[in-house]
């Protein structure tokens, strides 16, 4: 069975103290690898690797680390297909997504950061009248840590570590222990890549014994984080009185409001993608459908058709459009939320059961689901249920669009669809999130700021944002 090592100092090697943990094929339900349970004298060893990195690394010059983040894009690339595959298998997810997003996104984080660094300017502001300039110096912070989730691993994983890496920070990275496959592949393409040893540390394990050495060791002085919000509470707790810098991207219940004037085809192929594409596992997905009351039984129908027509298979299958969810523990969770929905006044409209697949009987497939419900409180349409379970429910007017949208703990994202231009802009003006879509869904373009309000975070990653987070400004004013 292959055994994962971390990847510290250049060089890959087993936890210190031997322990391992098993890892699952979600597809078939069977342990497939085992991976490092590294405790806190592994998270010391990769610190003493990623502070002795630090002074060399700082000092290198912006062309040469742009250089060496552009050829991990290549390399990345160039592996695109190994890379694919391995991600598909550890996650569920189908190859043909992890090859045209995940993997190509994962190169395209290496790619922007190395470009953007190299136009990453400081701000400089004259005190008229005392004949003074002030000008912004930013310093990489130091040893940085990069903890990231299971659900777009590669993605998200490379999405923190680039711009770290950019900024001139060296790191202690934890990929999500139920998926870890591509995290420890990438170790070996900075090496090829000619990342100095000791500049990028990848250690697994479990969140609250690795993860928790990380965020708790005094020496680290900023963590980017993407996962749960409880997790990300508990991260802030422990962080607060070390005075580290934070970004925290946490859960989201993002509202799909939809409304009767907009191209209703392109709303209804979209409208699907952002409900089930990686199992409804992705925190931008539109989880809560809102829509006119005019168009609402029409789009019932539609969508339950063609929910219907999605193919549930193998993450393998070329024509496989939901694959697996992620773990035993996560799909009988999702499952739960679905079996209390009559509890909870909902109406399962489609879906709703587990599938099983010929050849991979033990593999963790649940029909995407539709549930209508009456009541905007109820904990289906409150609480993230992050699979393949979507509710619906219609609405009178605006105003009752948007109180509905903003009704929920989470302020992540939002997609509009309208034709109506001075809607779509009210709308846009007063949604709770962090990022809106007017007629499109998940259209990413990396230079602007990616994040949540309320219990989705705080902070933002992405473009200069994300580098503003890895540096510290410091200014200088000089009279003359
Ligand atoms: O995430 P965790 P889980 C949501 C989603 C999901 C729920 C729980 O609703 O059902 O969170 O998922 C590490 N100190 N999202 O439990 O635990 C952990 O090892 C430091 C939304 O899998 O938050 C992993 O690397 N680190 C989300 C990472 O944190 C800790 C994506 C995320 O794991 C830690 C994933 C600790 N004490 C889940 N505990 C999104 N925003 O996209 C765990 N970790």
């Amino acid at each position: 069975m292959k055994k994962i090592e971390n990847y510290i100092d250049g060089k890959y090697i087993a936890p210190i103290k031997n322990n391992w943990l098993d890892n699952y094929n979600p597809a078939k339900g069977e342990v497939y690898s085992q991976i490092p349970d590294s405790s806190s004298e592994d998270i010391e060893l990769a610190y003493k690797a990623a502070s002795n990195a630090f002074l060399s690394w700082s000092a290198t010059s912006l062309q040469e680390r742009s250089t060496i983040l552009l050829k991990i894009a290549k390399l990345i690339k160039e592996n695109l297909e190994e890379l694919a595959i391995a991600e598909a298998i550890d996650n569920g997810k189908p190859l043909t997504l992890a090859r045209s997003v995940d993997i190509p996104r994962a190169s395209d984080n290496f790619q922007f950061f190395a470009h953007a660094i190299t136009q990453f300017a400081s701000e400089a502001h004259e005190s008229s009248g005392f004949n003074a300039i002030n000008f912004t110096l930013r310093h990489p912070i130091g040893v940085v840590g990069c903890i990231s989730p299971w659900n777009l691993p590669l993605y998200l994983f490379t999405w923190k570590i680039a711009p770290a890496l950019a900024a001139g920070n060296t790191v202690i990275a934890k990929p999500s222990e139920i998926t870890p496959m591509t995290a420890y592949l990438l170790g070996e393409i900075c090496t090829k890549a000619g990342l100095p040893k000791g500049v990028l540390n990848i250690v697994h394990g479990l969140g609250a014994k690795a993860g928790q050495a990380i965020v708790a060791h005094p020496q680290v002085k900023a963590i980017s984080f993407t996962g749960g919000t409880v997790t990300g509470a508990h991260i802030a707790k422990i962080a607060a009185p070390l005075f580290k810098k934070l970004s925290l991207e946490l859960g989201g219940k993002n509202p799909n409001l939809i409304f009767a004037d907009c191209d209703y085809d392109r709303m209804l192929e979209t409208t699907l993608k952002s409900s089930f594409s990686n199992q409804g596992q992705i925190c931008l997905c539109g989880s809560r459908i809102l829509v006119e009351k005019s168009i609402y039984e029409r789009f019932k129908n539609d969508f339950i058709a063609k929910t219907k027509a999605l193919k549930i298979g193998q993450p393998l299958d070329k024509d496989t459009n939901i694959g697996a969810l992620v773990s035993k523990p996560h799909l009988e969770k999702v499952k739960r939320y679905i079996d209390d929905a009559n509890a909870e006044g909902g109406k399962v409209l489609c879906g709703g059961e587990y599938v099983t697949i010929v050849d991979h009987k033990k593999g963790y497939y649940l029909q995407p689901t539709i549930i209508e419900v009456s009541d905007p409180r109820c904990r289906l349409v409150q609480e993230e249920i992050f699979g393949p379970v979507v509710t619906i429910m219609p609405f009178d007017n605006d105003e009752e669009a948007l109180e509905l949208a903003n009704d929920v703990r989470y302020g992540l994202s939002c997609t509009i669809w309208t034709n109506n231009l001075n809607r779509s802009m009210k709308m846009a003006k007063h949604i709770d999130a962090g990022i809106v879509w007017v007629n499109t869904w998940m259209m990413r373009d990396l230079r602007t700021p990616f994040g949540g309000i309320k219990d989705s975070g705080v902070g933002r990653e992405g473009g200069f944002e994300a580098l503003r987070f890895f540096t510290e400004p410091k200014n200088v004013c000089i009279q003359y």
